[in-house]
């Protein structure tokens, strides 16, 4: 198969040859298109294509692509770029994360049972983190202004905290105390800013909150940007999230928004292990055919990442296309028995179901069967796809990675319905997993569950602090105060309607608004007021803001609005200053939490306001309240700025993370930890 018809295949449903009624015709049209790609690169290609497409469609042609694609990698094995990195180092790296996060988990439930904790969602995610530590995830330093944004899966919080052991950030006793953090310098079960407020940037433990709040955070940035409050930069949005997690209405709502405003700055990396807590996602489907369409009907752009690379071999030599043809007819349940099986298991369920795959694979032993792996878990394969999202421009990107849940956890947990709730492991489990990974651990070590760390001056050491510092430094990490404050003005200014009653009765919603009004006039703070609205501004007697402020739209205003001659024109404008979400009420609060967390995520404090219609709005923002609460939002002034200081005066120095004692804040109500199972 050549290059770009691989290529192709991948692209759209994989056409057959009985189709195509002119092969020289044929030929000359992919020989053109292999061209550019050679010339002018991807970017090109991808534009042409696009624009063929909209031609096309313009002409009345069926829109091409309807359908899942082939279900093989986007990225043709002759289009990946080379590795930047030392695999071999990356790998026992790897191997230590996933050990170190793997004893956090068991240490804690063999000291009390029902602790709880996981295990299996890591040890399928861990490539998928490990390629955007090594070589991707610019910390603060190194961007312009700022660094990328990353949002973790939250059940995978464990290799999370193993990095953080190893970059030295966390020491054992912290790792020790893994889900006990209330007592003493413990980590907190998923990612929390308020009980880590010097690590977790974003809380993502209540799925579906990841991804909304990452597609509004990345538009968040473009409006900092285009209202010149922030230079533009290259600074990307990353978000993790599993695919038993895209199921939730909030993980898919916005994706037509993050489409509509070209949100390149956004990168969604899928954990397709194909399952969820109680068994599959969709066992009688393919959720990565699903989620193509998904994704791709939004108007993203999609890279599969599905087989690793000693697939490729096999690819390679399939000229009749009969490993496509399989796939096809294999549903993710059945994927993942094949994942709980060995490779005798899948050379007769799987390869042997008819003499063209048997051929193929006649050259393997069973050990090879059993090493293919998925493309989740290869590197190259890996960085290949997210070098090709960096680089990709006007369309937000989502990498589909297919990986197996328990990865590496062998006959207790790699592929098994129970593996997500799977927290203790036996002694000969454990060991299998250190010959799995050549993890250099005494049986004692083992036994007792020890933590490894390379030393200090091992390659791997010295590798893995050479990536972070190519990078710009360690992440995450929240920074708890703004460098800069903003003074609030004296209530006078903007409240005196209630200071100096003039006999005449208003409404609270007229005196917010009209208060709301005065402030955006402030010279100091105004600019740094959002106004958020779900489509209400009229029921709210605010559409003078209209014209005041403008509406924020990245493309300006296109057309001539209907009613450009009155006072309260509807005004949309690139520097407009109104998020006007339309009817989302969880976009709305989104944009909130990103607004009034700014202070921290961007060293810029921002005075969001949200005004909704309760009847309809807060049954759906609950949640989203509570995880905003969790990331801290405030707009610090004077007073704020001075108690972070003394507070970080008071905080262990750079290298020793200390779990928050209570802080008394005036401007939130006290928030217990969520409790999620
Ligand atoms: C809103 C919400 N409901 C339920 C849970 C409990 N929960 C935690 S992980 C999980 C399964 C996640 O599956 P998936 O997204 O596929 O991630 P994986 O572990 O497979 O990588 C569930 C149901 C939760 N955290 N949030
Ligand atoms: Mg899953």
């Amino acid at each position: 198969m050549t290059n770009l018809a691989n290529g192709v295949q991948s692209m759209l449903a994989l056409p057959s040859a009985s189709e195509d009624s002119d092969p020289q015709e044929t030929r000359e049209w992919l020989d053109a298109l292999e061209g550019v790609l050679a010339h002018a690169g991807s970017t090109r290609a991808s534009f042409l294509l696009r624009r063929l497409a909209s031609h096309a469609a313009a002409q009345g042609l069926p829109p091409p692509g309807a359908g899942p694609s082939a279900y093989v990698n986007t990225i043709p094995v002759q289009a990946q770029p080379p590795y930047p990195g030392d695999l071999e180092i990356e790998a026992r790296l790897g191997a230590a994360l996933r050990w170190n996060a793997l004893a956090m988990v068991v240490r804690a439930n063999r000291a009390y049972g029902e602790l709880g904790g996981h295990i299996a969602s890591y040890a399928s995610a861990a490539d998928l983190f490990e390629v955007g530590f090594n070589h991707f995830f610019r910390a603060d330093s190194s961007a312009e202004q700022g660094g990328d944004l990353v949002y973790f899966q939250p059940h995978s919080a464990p290799g999370v905290y193993a990095r953080a052991y190893l970059e030295g950030f966390l020491d054992e006793t912290h790792l020790q105390h893994y889900r006990r953090e209330i007592a003493g310098p413990g980590l907190c079960s998923y990612p929390h800013p308020w009980l880590m407020p010097d690590f977790w940037q974003f809380p993502t433990g209540s799925m579906g909150i990841g991804p909304i709040n990452s597609i509004y955070q990345a538009r968040f940035m473009r409006y900092l940007q285009n209202r010149g409050l922030q230079p533009a930069s290259s600074r990307k949005v990353w978000g993790f999230f599993g695919d038993g997690e895209m199921d939730e209405p909030e993980s898919i709502g916005a994706l037509s928004l993050a489409a509509r405003e070209q949100l390149d700055n956004l990168v969604f990396v899928i954990n397709c292990n194909l399952q969820r807590l109680d068994g599959p996602v969709r066992g009688n489907g393919r959720i990565v055919d699903e989620l193509e369409a998904l994704f791709a009907g939004a108007g993203w752009n999609v890279i599969k990442v599905l087989w690793g690379s000693d697939w490729d071999e096999l690819f390679a030599r399939d000229r009749s296309g009969a490993l496509v043809r399989a796939f096809a007819q294999t549903v993710d349940g059945q994927f993942q028995t094949f994942s709980a099986n060995d490779g005798a298991y899948n050379r007769e369920h799987f390869f042997q179901q008819n003499p063209e795959l048997a051929a193929l694979a006649a050259h393997l032993s069973n050990d090879d069967i059993d090493r293919l792996r998925r493309g989740g878990h290869d590197l190259r394969k890996l960085h290949a796809a997210y070098a090709r999202a960096m680089d990709h421009r006007g369309q937000p990107t989502v990498i589909l990675a297919k990986t197996m849940k328990g990865f590496g956890m062998g006959t207790v947990g790699q592929g098994r319905m129970t593996t997500h709730q799977q927290k203790k492991l036996e002694l000969e489990d454990l060991k299998a997993f250190r010959d799995r990974f050549q993890l250099p651990l005494s049986d004692d070590d083992v036994a007792n569950l020890r933590f490894y760390k390379p030393a200090d001056d091992s390659p791997e050491m010295r590798y893995l602090h050479a990536r972070r510092a190519a990078l710009g430094g360690y992440l995450p990490r929240r920074r708890q105060a703004a460098t800069t404050a903003l003074t609030v003005p004296p209530s006078g200014q903007w409240a005196s309607f209630a200071l100096a009653a003039d006999g005449k009765e208003m409404s609270t919603t007229m005196a917010v608004v009209r208060m709301l009004g005065s402030l955006l006039k402030d010279p100091a703070l105004g600019p740094r007021i959002v106004p958020v609205v779900a489509d209400e501004a009229r029921t709210f007697g605010m559409a003078n803001l209209f014209r005041q402020v403008g509406i924020y739209s990245p493309l300006g205003q296109r057309y001539e609005p209907e009613d450009l001659g009155s006072m309260l024109y509807y005004r949309e404008s690139t520097g407009g200053q109104i998020l006007e979400e339309g009817i989302s009420e969880a976009g709305a609060i989104s944009s909130w939490i990103a607004a009034a967390t700014a202070y921290s995520v961007h060293d810029l404090p921002m005075l969001p306001f949200y005004i909704y219609y309760s009847m309809f709005g807060f049954q759906r923002i609950g949640d989203l309240i509570w995880a905003a609460a969790d990331q801290r939002p405030r707009l610090p002034d004077r007073r704020h700025l001075g108690q972070d200081h003394a507070r970080r005066r008071g905080a262990a120095a750079p290298g020793r993370h200390q779990p928050p004692g209570r802080v008394d804040h005036p401007q939130l109500p006290r928030v217990g930890s969520r409790l999620c199972l």
